[in-house]
């Protein structure tokens, strides 16, 4: 089999499709012979209604696929997948403004129109353009140009209102809400008879943090009556595509939906496929090719032959390969580590046996000590820590708050003494201030069996500020363990800025531990982090910082962070056994 060189550009079809958008206006405002023209615009609408990715068909010396790519543009898109750009597309544009094409977009704006309005306003920088046309029919400019109106001028602003709405209000949904949605698809779907098997793939079964759209997978021998049955799903709002045996749609939510459909005996391979990450299938692609295999979403060609795969672990067997759960196909080294069976055991929900981040109404729970407490026998925990936000020194006074500890403590110590299921911790969760002080002194962190430290507050610091306020509080003998490090909460305030480098270096040097926060707007710290602080040692608590009883449940989210982090269990703290973690965590015995 012939090896393409390793590619280094790998482009996505959306990314494709801008670069030939591009070249096509560029060619319309030059008067390009109209058969060359009529060939972009087709090889543009098939690359836009397909499924596969252009990268891969190139790969596999299949652009034929695509309708309408002759010679020369299998030449321009073999030379972007290597070399990360055209030639002939630089040239064309070299001459126009850059402006232009940043206007392309905008909806009822074509070649034409961008390039006056381009050659108009003198945009020569793609990021300011479609800012500067704004300001232009704001200010009544567009109107005065020759062949534009005021109507031209209104549409044009209301175009580009709509499109900054489009990218601001459908952000990635966080995937507690991606799950939710998910259950019930799958609960209506299971109605109709021919549904055999139906999972949701893509960053959803990866567990990733944020999912952009659902991929639902369906295996049956009826297509056609699985596909129609969806159509009917109740919450959908509008049909963006689809055919006998797949269909996209949006929901009256904004959220987007691909369901797929396949054979059972092919379901695994388009399982592997439709799961991801595109990056973890790319080099997937590339391992298989160099033993002779290809992949697709319909099974794996060797020789002449189609092998069909029912089941996932079939198709990775036969790359050679062990199963590689989701959560790990990242595109990271899983794939050698799975040819010499070597991928980590990662951490199960049922390795847990407790926690140590819950509030109570003491402070801003909704549910008592003793509900809590109810609550995590109930899960079968073997132990629970409660770390309410702790009580203002300023405002209550170091004495009053020395009496409402030991009054918790005896309250603690009673339901200790009163039954053996499960063990109760006593912590706060106390602020770390601006300046990297925490908000009790040591004489009253001292009482307390064990201390979560968080950032709350002063989120706008500069790297180096807040960088050094984790360390002190990190260096803090007292505190115990970092909770929700980077602060981030998904779709609304970002990470703080630190330089993980040297707050990992101060973990290790303090023997400190890091939380892993699992509320789904939080999951923090990001899986990233979290594999990057295991492979230097670092180990986690995962918390569910429940406020409520249900609260607790959030736990699971934890654990598909702890896993995308490639966290084994003896990288998990609070998998130790009640006698174990007693032993490390309870300062009073
Ligand atoms: P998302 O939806 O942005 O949260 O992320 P994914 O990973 O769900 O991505 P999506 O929905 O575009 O595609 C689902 C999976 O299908 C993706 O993880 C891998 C596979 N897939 C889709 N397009 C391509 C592609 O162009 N190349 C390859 N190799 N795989 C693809
Ligand atoms: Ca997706
Ligand atoms: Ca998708
Ligand atoms: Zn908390």
């Amino acid at each position: 089999m012939q090896l393409k060189p390793k590619p280094e550009y790998t482009f996505t079809n959306a990314q494709v499709v801008e670069q030939l958008k591009e070249a096509l206006a560029a060619m319309e405002i030059k008067g390009s012979n109209i058969f060359k023209i009529r060939a972009y615009q087709t090889v543009i609408a098939s690359i836009e209604a397909i499924t596969n990715s252009v990268y891969d068909l190139w790969q596999n010396n299949q652009l034929d696929q695509i309708l309408g790519m002759g010679e020369a543009l299998k030449s321009h898109v073999t030379e972007l997948f290597t070399t990360g750009k055209v030639t002939e597309f630089i040239a064309l544009k070299k001459d126009l403004p850059a402006g232009m094409f940043a206007l392309i977009g905008i909806k009822g704006v074509g070649a034409k129109t961008a390039f006056k309005l381009a050659s108009a306003f003198n945009l020569t920088d793609a990021t300011t353009a479609v800012d500067k046309v704004k300001q232009a029919a704001e200010a009544g400019k567009i109107r005065e140009l020759p062949g534009f109106a005021a109507k031209k001028e209104a549409d044009i602003l209301k175009a580009i209102a709509q499109e900054k709405m489009n990218k601001n209000v459908m952000p990635r949904l966080l995937l507690s809400r991606a799950e939710e949605i998910a259950a019930r698809i799958i609960d209506y779907m299971r109605k109709e008879p021919a549904v055999k098997h139906i999972e949701a793939l893509g960053s959803l079964r990866r567990r990733a943090p944020t999912v952009g759209d659902l991929d639902m997978a369906v295996a049956t021998t009826n297509p056609e009556a699985v596909i129609t049955h969806f159509l009917a799903f109740p919450e959908i709002e509008e049909v963006t595509g689809g055919g006998d045996k797949k269909a996209s749609v949006r929901l009256t939510t904004g959220v987007q939906v691909d369901v797929r459909t396949s054979d059972p005996a092919s379901f695994g391979s388009m399982e592997q496929y439709f799961s991801g990450s595109k990056h973890h299938n790319v080099l997937l692609r590339t391992y298989a090719l160099e033993r002779g295999l290809s992949l697709s979403e319909y099974g794996i060609k060797e020789g002449g032959t189609l092998h069909e795969f029912a089941d996932e672990h079939a198709f990775y067997r036969k790359i050679g390969l062990d199963w590689i759960p989701p959560e790990l196909r990242q595109g990271k080294d899983e794939i050698a580590l799975a040819a010499q069976g070597k991928l980590p055991e990662l951490v199960t929900l049922s390795d847990i046996k407790g926690e140590l981040h819950v509030h109570t109404n003491l402070s801003d729970g909704e549910n008592t000590l003793e509900e809590m407490v109810r609550a995590g026998t109930a899960k079968g925990y073997q132990y629970l820590g409660i770390s309410d936000h702790s009580p203002s020194i300023q405002t209550r006074g170091t004495y009053e708050v020395l009496g409402l500890i030991e009054s918790f403590r005896h309250k603690i110590e009673h339901i200790n003494s009163s039954q053996d299921a499960i063990r109760v911790l006593f912590g706060y969760e106390v602020n770390i201030l601006v300046d990297g002080k925490l908000s009790l002194p040591d004489d009253v962190l001292e009482k307390l069996d064990y201390v979560v430290a968080s950032v709350h507050t002063g989120f706008d610091q500069s790297r180096q500020q807040a960088t050094e306020r984790l360390i002190s509080a990190i260096a803090n003998p007292l505190v115990t363990v970092i909770g929700h490090p980077c602060g981030r909460l998904l779709n609304e305030r970002p990470p703080l800025d630190l330089d993980w480098d040297r707050v990992f270096d101060a973990v290790v040097e303090h023997n400190k531990i890091l939380e892993l926060n699992a509320q789904p707007n939080r999951l923090d710290l990001p899986d990233d982090l979290v594999y990057t602080a295991q492979q230097r040692g670092i180990k986690f608590l995962i918390s569910s910082d429940a406020h409520s009883v249900a609260g607790l449940d959030v736990i699971t989210y934890g654990l598909d962070v702890a896993r995308r982090g490639w966290l084994t269990k003896s990288q998990v703290l609070n998998t130790l056994p009640k006698a174990e973690l007693v032993k490390r965590f309870v300062r009073y015995n």
